[in-house]
């Protein structure tokens, strides 16, 4: 029996619905990449390998040098640290409804020999990093041993957001390091807005009227 009330029932019965927490997989081929990236659905492969530096790209396109790479990735003039020279990073900008977070897989390999520049007494670690709204911190720091795990954001505020994840080669432009990323995903939390509760209690009201005055 389709009555307004009816309609009204379905409505909000959807509208609860969408108040659960929602995930949604990102298709990581329609991020912006810089540099040597290869890309599928699900999975990425960055690396730090430029042709400049007489090493062979992946993905055929050169990993970018750091004076490229940060105007493109960080408006405003911040660095992705004094020590790092060229790499290749993979952007997003997306926009949440509600409060939420993003997460993915890594995992970070390197053909560097040496953690130490024996002459310098630097360390040749290369280096992976994110980005959010231009403020930088490092993902993992690559060791002579291939690493993984799972990276899950802060808390980010409802509105539009800009991501980055990157590999960057460290105090020095060889030694290629390999940056994996896959099941890219953004969840938005389930906690309705205070306005959301009004509506509710609102339509409530609403039915509860109608149906009154249906069954005298
Ligand atoms: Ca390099
Ligand atoms: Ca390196």
């Amino acid at each position: 029996m389709r009555t307004p009330a009816f309609s009204l029932i379905v409505g909000m019965a959807l509208g609860l619905t969408g108040l659960a927490a929602h995930a949604q997989s990102v298709n990581l081929t329609t991020l912006t990449a810089y540099g040597d990236v290869s890309a599928n659905t699900t999975s990425a492969s960055l690396t730090t390998a430029a042709i400049e530096s007489g090493e062979t790209p992946s993905s055929g396109s050169s990993a970018w040098f750091y004076t490229e790479l940060e105007p493109a990735l960080l408006p405003g003039g911040t660095t992705l640290g004094a020590d790092t020279f060229e790499g290749s990073a993979l952007a997003y900008e997306f926009t949440l409804s509600a409060p939420g977070t993003l997460s993915f897989n890594w995992s970070l390999s390197t053909a560097e020999t040496l953690e130490t520049d024996p002459a310098s007494g630097l360390s040749l670690l290369d280096r992976s990093f994110v980005s959010f709204d231009g403020a930088v911190s490092t993902l993992a720091t690559a060791s002579l041993t291939p690493q993984n795990g799972s990276y899950l954001s802060g808390v980010l505020g409802a509105g539009t957001h800009r991501f980055s994840v990157g590999v960057m080669d460290v105090n020095d432009v060889l030694g290629v390091s390999t940056l994996g990323v896959s099941n890219l995903s953004v969840s938005v939390s389930a906690v309705p807005e205070p306005e959301t509760y009004a509506l509710l209690i609102g339509g409530l009201a609403v039915i509860g009227a109608r149906l009154r005055r249906r069954n005298p």
